[in-house]
């Protein structure tokens, strides 16, 4: 147990004892504290204080525990936590794992949809917004066939962000992905459906706590098993959660995570005449000079426009809800306000 954390709990919440979220459920937390795991729900004054889900524990979340009645009293100070945009009507932000140091990105080396570079380049932007570090985990090394093409794509994708190559099957690579997950370090695995992220999990634990799905030959597509986020701990290592496959995944990020994860194109774009250059036809562009020089390859700048475009129009739509929610507030209190008038009237 950390014992900052055990500080920091007895200073917000005296009486509590601190605990980490291990497993979530429908109103339920999985938490695992000094003395057992216990299963808890929030108390009456942690659902009173809450504003929005975002306030909500999620798996990694340290909270201040009261063993009686065993209730979350509070979630302590979050570090890097990995979000994204939630799906359906409004945009919110929607936290998928918190205290998290390390992100393993795990794609599929058997071919078919497993290894998108457009995947890879979205999960950089998420985990670079984070403020956790990227490690791309190509699995499935049994199954490939040309493993010199597909690290040439993979680096294109992910430059200068460390690659491991394993196999959960055979148990290549899984000593270097040990070792990156020190003890007391916090890792999350995330990559779509069927590329063998409970199997690699699985194989660090060296027992089937996990449950696995079988891929159909056909597709290479996984069934999609997994249904809840669950952190693990690594013999001998730090602590490993679990997502579901993210079919799904909608960025939550600023421009700055954007132009970090494509440094490349952005070290260009300094040079451009503009300021505010989109580098779509604008004269004295640098980054179209790029192009033409062969410094920048099309499919990489092609990427580069469609994450720009995603996030401009998240963007905007948070700008309008922000907008829509602050009318709602004003309208709600200039009714109170007459409702208050009129009252006094009566008198
Ligand atoms: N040949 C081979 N098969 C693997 C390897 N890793 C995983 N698999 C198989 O791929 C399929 C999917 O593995 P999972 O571990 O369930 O994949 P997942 O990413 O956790 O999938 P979701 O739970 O749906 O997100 C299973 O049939 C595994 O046995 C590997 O390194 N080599
Ligand atoms: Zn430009």
């Amino acid at each position: 147990m950390a014992e900052d954390r055990k500080t920091e709990c007895e200073k917000a919440f005296p009486g509590c004892t601190p605990g980490r979220v291990v497993g979530e459920g429908q109103h339920l937390y999985k938490v695992l504290s000094d003395e057992d795991e216990l299963l808890c729900r929030v108390s009456g004054g942690f659902r009173h204080a809450a504003g929005e889900k975002g306030d909500y524990p999620v798996t990694g979340d340290w909270v201040a525990l009261r063993r009686e009645g065993s209730l979350i009293e509070g979630v302590l100070r979050r570090e890097a936590c990995i979000a994204r945009a939630s799906a359906g009507g409004t945009t919110e932000r929607q936290i998928l794992a918190a205290n998290v140091d390390l992100v393993f990105i795990v794609a599929g080396l058997d071919g078919g949809r497993n290894l998108t570079r457009r995947g890879i380049e979205r999960y950089l932007v998420m985990v670079r917004e984070s403020g956790a570090e990227a490690v791309l985990v190509l699995n499935k090394l049994d199954l490939c066939s040309d493993i010199v093409s597909a690290l040439q794509a993979a680096e294109e994708a992910a430059p200068g962000v460390r690659q491991i190559l394993t196999s959960a099957r055979t148990g290549d690579g899984m000593k270097e992905l040990a070792g990156v997950l020190s003890p007391g370090l916090t890792g999350v695995v995330l990559g779509p459906s069927g590329v063998g992220k409970s199997s690699l999990i699985n194989a660090l634990l060296g027992e089937d706590r996990l449950s696995r799905g079988e891929t159909r030959e056909s597709d290479h597509r996984g069934r999609h098993t997994s249904t809840s986020r669950n952190l693990v701990f690594i013999p001998g290592g730090g602590a490993l959660i679990d997502t579901p496959g993210l079919r799904e995944l909608r960025l939550w990020a600023g421009e700055a995570s954007l132009d970090e994860v494509f440094h490349d194109l952005d070290h260009h774009a300094r040079n451009c005449r503009f300021r505010d250059c989109t580098h779509q036809g604008e004269p004295g562009c640098a980054v179209q000079q790029a192009l033409v020089d062969g410094e920048l390859s099309h499919e990489r700048y092609e990427s580069y426009l469609e994450l720009r475009k995603e996030l401009n129009y998240l963007h905007r739509r948070s700008d309008e809800q922000a907008r829509a929610e602050e009318e709602r507030r004003w309208k709600q209190i200039s009714k109170s306000v007459k409702q208050f008038y009129k009252g006094k009237k009566g008198y």
